[in-house]
């Protein structure tokens, strides 16, 4: 029997990093998932496929590190000698870079290069996909493509961006097979629940069972490309797989309002947000990115990548998902629900700040 191959993934614990486990789990991988140490767990998304040691048939192992952390990560890559590097890990919350810019640089952007020199230093040369992000075309109009300039307009998307250019430049100067795959929005039930779908479908569904009344939301005029994490992670692995490193964007070709979430995702409850979402100008980013829509042509002529989610279905699965989590488990958040997410304590303002009533 020929041996598995190996996987190590950063930000196993995350939206992205839990459905790729699983589904380089089903294709026989040995996955390794590096996690932080936490005061509280936070290995819910992976609970289901959690394995424990002692089982014959033990194929994810976590351990131990961090992005900030580059001998835990030189310490694990040659204690893992993986075929396969995932690197996920990061602050990936775009209003929270705000508030803590520099911090977001460290894990966002350093942090890939700690992994990549971790791998320079160890004689293995293992493939590497890094987790880039369609933030980094910021102001640049849809549609967006590999060849589309990059404006990021947040701390989050300056760090992804140093992290894209340093990912290029290990391919061309030390001929890694590392590629970027740059994501447009993709959620799921597993959404972190201060990312505006989750946000939206998590409180329909508290409406709906008398939970809460009011919803406080930033800027409803946003678009975004949105597909499901499902798919996205499919396409981290096809890249892998190809005979030449490449960088792709993967998307689905459509762009949808904030409002146009809102609409579907209360119409599944019949209920009318109107009567429940208050603008909180507090929610504003000091900068938007007005519209994201991506071009995946090159994905589907080279990977044979399609999205199979659409829009409709996406929102539709994640409030089914979040009226049956809340109807099987009750209010666990209940002390944390009000506005479901921290507010900073100054005005977001910018250019989006007049914007937005509901
Ligand atoms: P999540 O926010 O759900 O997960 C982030 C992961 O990174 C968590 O596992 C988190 O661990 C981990 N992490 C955070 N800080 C560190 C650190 N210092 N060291 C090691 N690990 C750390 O993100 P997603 O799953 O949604 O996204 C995955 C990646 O893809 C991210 O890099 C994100 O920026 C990028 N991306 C996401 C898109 C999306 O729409 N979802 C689109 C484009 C790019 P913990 O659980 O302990 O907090
Ligand atoms: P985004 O996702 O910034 O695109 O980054 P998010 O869901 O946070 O925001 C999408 C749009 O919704 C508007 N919005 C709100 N957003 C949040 N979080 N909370 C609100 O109350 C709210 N009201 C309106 C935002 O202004 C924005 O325009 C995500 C992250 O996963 C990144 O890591 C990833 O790189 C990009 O997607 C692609």
């Amino acid at each position: 029997m020929s041996t598995p191959k190996r996987a190590l993934l950063t930000g196993i614990t995350g939206q992205d990093g839990s459905y790729l486990a699983e589904l380089l789990l089903r294709k026989g991988y040995e996955v390794y998932g590096i996690i932080r140490r936490s005061s509280s767990f936070n290995t819910a998304r992976i609970d289901p496929i959690y394995q424990d040691p002692h089982e014959p048939d033990y194929r994810l192992k976590l351990m131990y590190g961090d992005l900030n952390d580059a001998s835990s990560l030189n310490r694990i890559l040659r204690e893992v000698e993986p075929d396969e590097i995932y690197n996920l890990g990061a602050q990936s919350h775009v209003r929270v870079s705000f508030d803590v810019p520099e911090y977001t640089a460290e894990v966002t952007g350093l942090g890939t290069v700690r992994l990549l020199e971790a791998i320079r230093e160890t004689a293995i040369a293992p493939k590497f996909y890094q987790a880039s992000s369609s933030e980094l075309f910021g102001s640049s109009p849809p549609p967006q493509s590999e060849t589309t300039p990059f404006h990021p307009r947040s701390p989050y998307g300056v760090a992804k961006l140093y992290a894209y250019w340093i990912t290029v430049n290990f391919r061309e100067s030390y001929g890694l097979f590392a590629c970027n795959g740059i994501l447009f929005n993709h959620e799921s039930p597993r959404r972190g629940e201060t990312f505006v779908s989750r946000k939206i479908s998590r409180a329909a569904a508290r409406i709906k069972l008398g939970l809460q009344d009011k919803l406080f939301l930033g800027n409803l005029d946003a678009r975004r490309d949105w597909g499901h994490a499902i798919d996205y992670v499919e396409a981290m692995w096809l890249m892998l797989q190809q005979e030449q490193p490449q960088d792709f964007v993967i998307a689905t070709g459509e762009s949808h309002t904030v409002r146009e979430f809102l609409d579907l995702a209360f119409d599944r409850l019949d209920l009318d947000w109107k009567r429940h979402v208050e603008i909180d100008p507090r929610y504003f980013r000091p900068a938007e990115v007005d519209e994201l829509r991506g071009d995946m042509s090159k994905a589907q002529r080279i990977l044979k990548w399609e999205p199979r989610v659409k829009f409709k279905e996406l929102v539709q699965t994640m409030v089914d998902a979040d009226l049956e989590d809340l109807r099987k488990h009750g209010d666990r958040y209940a002390e944390k629900q009000r506005g479901a997410e921290p507010i900073p304590a100054t005005r977001g303002g910018g250019a989006t700040a007049a914007r937005g009533r509901v």
